[in-house]
């Protein structure tokens, strides 16, 4: 009996799984959303590297592009406005086994949640985080998000917005102990999946800016980069991007850049027009916050218990 359950057990672990078996939800997203082509890639991801879905978890605050773990068949936290990164790192914390995914959006990872951004980079902890960038906030409808771009008019700035856009890889390059920052578009598929793939092979706090269509409230915010390939710069290197002949016949626009030199990656950060799409830095020597903090000692039950009750017995008053 036991060896027909190990036999049964074994059997789950081994049966390769199809992207199928990775889709949750019927996403709700409106048609032409560029969360689809994110979502798209990275279930691609999971089934090319067979993960398993019990170990994997997708965090995420409010917004559209935070409905994300509700399509993915593995655990999520559809979590709080501007919180997706401290839920994650607590999750790194406390269960270092599982694989840890973040989505979120602009406003929730660069307005209520900055602070929290500016720290995970420093921290550095080994998650693969999405910044879905579609310069706006869509699930509120339409108010100016710190992408927006200057001028924008929407219901918080019906006067077009006042300032210049803030550059979510320029911030994140300037953060002491950043280890990966890349920038991918949602309408390359190739490129997208190619990036995605490389911040999830990278270990430490991996972030990829995805420049994110939202056809509902800027139909036609991205329509120029999108009918104009020039206006799309594919930044290659051995130890970053590949392009295939195919891509390159396409969008001829090539930069060959080093992925270690962090000085040029801030310089390619702020540029905009033509967009910068690869990996922009990338350190595989930075240490990771939870192998720098986790104890040595496997925190066996015994372990906790003890430590607990040595925390209790300080409080006591009886003799
Ligand atoms: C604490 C808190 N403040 C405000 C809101 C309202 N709210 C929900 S989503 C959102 C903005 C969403 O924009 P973004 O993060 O860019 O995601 P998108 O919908 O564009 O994917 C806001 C302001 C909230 N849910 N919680
Ligand atoms: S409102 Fe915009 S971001 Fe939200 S689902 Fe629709 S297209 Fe996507
Ligand atoms: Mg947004």
């Amino acid at each position: 009996m036991t060896t027909a359950v190990t036999e049964c057990v074994l059997k789950l672990y081994e049966e390769r799984r199809e992207l199928e078996d990775y889709q949750g939800g019927v996403p709700r997203w409106c048609s032409g959303c560029g969360d689809n082509a994110i979502l798209a890639a990275v279930q691609r991801l999971c089934r090319d590297e067979q993960l398993r879905p019990e170990k994997t978890v997708f965090v995420s605050g409010i917004g559209c592009s935070s409905r994300f773990p509700h399509y993915m068949h593995t655990y999520g936290f559809h979590g709080i406005h501007g919180r997706a990164l401290p839920i994650a790192e607590g999750i790194r914390m406390a269960r270092p086994d599982l694989t840890v995914f973040v989505n979120t959006g602009d406003g929730d990872c660069c307005s209520i949640g900055a602070a929290h951004w500016i720290h995970a980079v420093r921290y550095n902890m080994n998650m693969t985080v999405f910044l879905h960038d579609n310069q706006i906030y869509g699930l509120t409808k339409m108010q100016a998000s710190p992408t927006s771009p200057k001028g924008l008019k929407s219901n918080t700035t019906p006067r077009g917005s006042y300032l210049d856009a803030l550059q979510p890889l320029s911030v994140t390059l300037g953060v002491q102990n950043v280890s990966f920052v890349a920038q991918a578009v949602d309408w390359i598929p190739e490129v997208l999946y190619d990036i995605v793939s490389k911040a999830f092979h990278h270990k430490g706090f991996s972030f990829v800016r995805i420049v994110q269509r939202c056809p509902e409230w800027l139909p036609a915010q991205h329509e120029p980069w999108l009918h104009d390939p020039q206006r799309v710069r594919l930044l290659h290197h051995e130890d970053g991007l590949t392009i295939s002949p195919g891509l390159g016949k396409i969008y001829r626009n090539q930069e060959r850049h080093d992925p270690s030199n962090l000085n040029r990656a801030r310089e390619v950060a702020s540029e905009i027009d033509p967009v910068p799409v690869g990996i922009l830095y990338r350190n595989p020597d930075v240490p990771c916050y939870e192998d720098l903090r986790r104890s040595p000692q496997l925190r066996t039950t015994a372990l906790i218990r003890a430590g607990l009750e040595a925390e209790f017995d300080k409080f006591t008053v009886w003799p």
